[in-house]
Formats: C-alpha cells, structure tokens, sequence
C-alpha cells in the first residue's frame, strides 16, 4: 500500500517528465491528456525555455494538477517552484545543494534529486532529500546521461538507501517491471511517453502496466 508523502499527496509508481515543447504540443494539452490517462506524478523538466516561460507554464500547470490531485515538482528551478507553490524541485547533481534549496522551497515541499552512483545515494539521502532518481538504467537519448547502468546497481541501493528510488533512462513498460523488482520505488519516463503519437494512450498503458505489476 502507497502511503502519501508528506505533500500529502500519493505519488503512484509513475512519474513523467513533460517539457512545454514537445512535437509541438501546447504543454497544456499534454498535461490534460496525462492526468486523463492518471498519472499522479508529474515533472515539468524544461530546458530550453526562459525562466520566466517556464515559471508561467509552471504557474498554470500548477493551478491543472493542483485541481486534480496529481503532484508537479519543478526541474531545476527551485524559485520557481517556490514561487508557483509546486510539490518540490527535481536537482540534478550541478544545481543548488540540497540544503539551499530547501531553504527556498520549505520543509513541507519534496526535494529530489538525480543520483548516479551509491556515494551519490547516500549523500543525497544524508543531505535530506525525499527521493533520489537513479540512472540512467538503460540507454535513453533524451538526454547525455552516460552509460547505461543496468539493474545491478539498484539492487545494491537497497541495502543502503531507505528513501523512496525513482529509476530512470530509457524505460518503457516493458521493462518497468524487473525495476520495481530490483528495488525502484517508482520510474521516471519521458520519452516513452512524450514522444509517443498518442501521448493519452501511452500514458494510460504505463498506468495499467503498473497496478498490475504492483499487485
Ligand atoms: N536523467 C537520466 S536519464 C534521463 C534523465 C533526465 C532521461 C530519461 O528520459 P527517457 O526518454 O525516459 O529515457
Ligand atoms: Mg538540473
């Protein structure tokens, strides 16, 4: 059984990563068609666009998710996630320290952040952060992540990491199940949804794909 973080809100085993340009379509759109499809847990990971782009589709997509129950914690930018009271900031591992950015969000908002190796993990879980992502699992071209990792390294978390474990890189929902098996709480996926033809579809699929792999 799931219990709710301390955002008071129930993550489910799903987190995707939306950006505000994907094939063209209006991050609008996309964010309707995922929470459709229940996905509970969703990231704005924005590179490409200013700040204050990304702090007002932010803003907007907060107001979406909020009206539905479904998280979105902020890629990058911990102001603004602060500023559009999202449900946390993502890090990655050359953004604010941890406690820095906790001093912006607040104690009640989820800190994550990206983790490559065990020392990572552990670090990051001593820094206080609510979870880790960890990867990349496989090969993913979305983004310049280094080797693929594969499963052995998360089996190896286990032993040391009690905080939730988001795998990510090039996971789809075929393999979505030996992740959760080798110890992921949850999976991060992008573009196995985002580039999909119907984002709703793949979405829903994932969504389906976990209940059952989780039951
Ligand atoms: N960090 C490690 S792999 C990755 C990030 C942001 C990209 C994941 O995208 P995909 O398309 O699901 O492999
Ligand atoms: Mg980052």
């Amino acid at each position: 059984m799931q219990q709710a973080n301390k955002a008071g809100l129930y993550l489910g085993g799903l987190c995707v990563l939306m950006d505000t340009t994907g094939n063209g379509r209006p991050p609008f759109d996309t964010i309707i068609e995922l929470i459709g499809a229940g996905v509970a847990w969703i990231q704005l990971r924005d590179k490409v666009s200013s700040r204050l782009a990304v702090y007002k589709a932010a803003r907007l997509l907060k107001a979406l998710a909020k009206a539905n129950g479904v998280a979105l914690i902020i890629n990058d930018y911990a102001d603004i996630a602060a500023a559009v009271d999202a449900d946390g900031v993502h890090l990655g591992q050359s953004d604010l320290p941890i406690a820095e950015a906790r001093k912006i969000v607040g104690s009640g908002k989820l800190i994550g952040i990206s983790t490559h190796s065990l020392e990572q993990a552990v670090r990051a879980q001593e820094d206080g952060a609510d979870y880790i992502g960890f990867g990349p699992i496989y090969s993913t071209a979305t983004k310049k992540a280094g080797p693929p990792q594969g499963l052995s390294p998360l089996a190896e978390l286990r032993g040391h990491i009690h905080i939730p474990i988001t795998a990510i890189g090039g996971i789809t929902d075929d393999n979505v199940g030996e992740l959760l098996e080798a110890g992921a709480r949850a999976v991060a996926v992008s573009s196995a949804i985002m580039d999909a033809e119907d984002v709703s579809k793949a979405a829903a699929d994932f969504v389906s794909k976990l209940r059952a792999v989780r039951q």
